[in-house]
């Protein structure tokens, strides 16, 4: 099995404040400090994309209608959407990130998620690039952007959102459980009004609350998305930063005749899947580093887990011990569906070889001269042991 990280991630989340308001403040100074509404004539039909902060206070917010932002504020002024301007300046808000890092996921035009991990022995801490970028964007662009730094994505952004506006908010490796406990549960990815609404009725309204029921309890309520809730009420997270072309993957999956529940069986299948997958990372030349397994079962529910590499591969010898772990506790029940898939994927030459990958490269090139004799005398020319049908 590889090697784990030692290092926590760092992963920065920034949130411009009021984007579109503040776009418009920016270029008519008279609205400065003003109340400032972004959607349309207040007698249209349309909704509000976004008002500013002095319009907030008037309890105007995104989506609500226009005729009902003018009663609740009819000083405001109201102007139409201009999103020629809002890319520009989102474009200039990207360019600066990219001096930090190639690690870049857009949530939207004014939100993004930043992977500096390998970033901070250039350019200092996760909170000092923080900081930096936060500058910068207020000298350079001259609006203002929340900032939220921690070690991954669920707990940055939680800390951007809290400390809005001009916010900027660290949370510590060490202070995630105390910084979750006070945080109401609906702060937590996943639980919306509907969940919100089933959890305040077990008198359960905060992150704490949440921690003091078992992760099977949490299944049994609400499902798979149970799982979840548990590890983010511990502010465990493991989702990678994904840039637009990391987003892409390859992967398999199968659907069974009938529903298996021994995992035995299930992990001959996924040897089978992984070696399909690796062949196509292989063949496109390209290795991944996020590796995720999903399970149906014959209830139809799905589940996904994934974890992330030391290193990118296209090594079925690297990518199945991981899924093996993964799948570990999830043979709960009948399984109908099993599927895996690689992505974070980094194109091959792209790749500087650390002294772990040159390893893994001999490993590379037998496996490759395996493809090829497959290509040529057929799939069942060569095969794993595991693989051949003993019955
Ligand atoms: P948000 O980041 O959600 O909102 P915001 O930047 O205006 O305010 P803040 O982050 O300080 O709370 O959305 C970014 C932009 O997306 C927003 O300026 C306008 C647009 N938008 C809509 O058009 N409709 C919507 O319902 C929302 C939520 C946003
Ligand atoms: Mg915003």
């Amino acid at each position: 099995m590889s090697p784990r990280k030692t290092r926590l991630p760092v992963i920065i989340h920034c949130d411009m404040d009021a984007f579109y308001a503040s776009v418009e403040q920016l270029r008519r100074p008279e609205l400065a400090g003003r109340p400032v509404i972004v959607g349309g004539q207040p007698n249209s039909r349309g909704v509000v994309s976004t008002c500013s902060y002095e319009a907030r206070k008037y309890g105007v917010h995104s989506a609500m209608p226009l005729a009902q932002a003018y009663r609740l504020c009819p000083q405001a002024a109201f102007l139409p959407p201009d999103f020629s301007a809002y890319k520009e300046y989102s474009a200039r808000m990207h360019k600066i990130f990219a001096d930090y890092t190639p690690l870049i996921e857009p949530l939207s035009l004014d939100e993004a998620f930043l992977d500096v991990t390998a970033s901070v022995e250039i350019f200092g801490s996760g909170p000092a690039i923080g900081q930096k970028i936060k500058e910068r964007i207020k000298r350079e662009l001259g609006l203002t952007v929340s900032v939220g730094v921690a070690h991954n994505k669920f707990l940055a952004k939680l800390a951007s959102d809290l400390s809005k506006p001009d916010g900027f908010l660290v949370v510590p490796p060490d202070g995630v459980l105390e910084f979750l406990a006070p945080l109401d549960v609906r702060r937590i990815w996943g639980i919306g009004q509907k969940t919100a609404q089933r959890l305040y009725e077990m008198n359960v309204k905060t992150v704490l609350d949440l921690r003091a029921l078992p992760e099977t309890r949490l299944v049994q309520l609400f499902g798979s998305i149970g799982h979840d809730l548990f590890q983010l009420a511990r502010g465990i997270d493991h989702r990678p930063v994904e840039t637009d072309r990391q987003a892409k993957s390859i992967g398999r999956e199968t659907t069974f005749p009938t529903d298996i529940n021994e995992r035995e069986q299930l992990e001959k299948v996924l040897l089978g899947l992984t070696d399909d997958v690796a062949r196509s990372l292989r063949k496109e030349g390209v290795k991944g580093s996020t590796v995720t397994l999903k399970i149906k079962y014959g209830d139809f529910k799905l589940i996904t887990r994934s974890t992330t590499l030391t290193e990118p591969t296209d090594l079925a010898e690297v990518i199945f011990p991981e899924a093996c772990v993964l799948l570990r506790n999830l043979v709960t029940k009948p399984v109908r569906l099993i599927g895996i898939s690689v992505h974070n994927l980094t194109e091959q030459e792209k790749l500087q070889l650390s002294w772990f990958e040159e390893r893994q490269e001999t490993r590379t090139d037998l496996a490759k001269t395996i493809d090829r004799i497959k290509e040529k005398y057929g799939e069942k020319s060569i095969t794993r042991a595991r693989l051949i049908k003993t019955d």
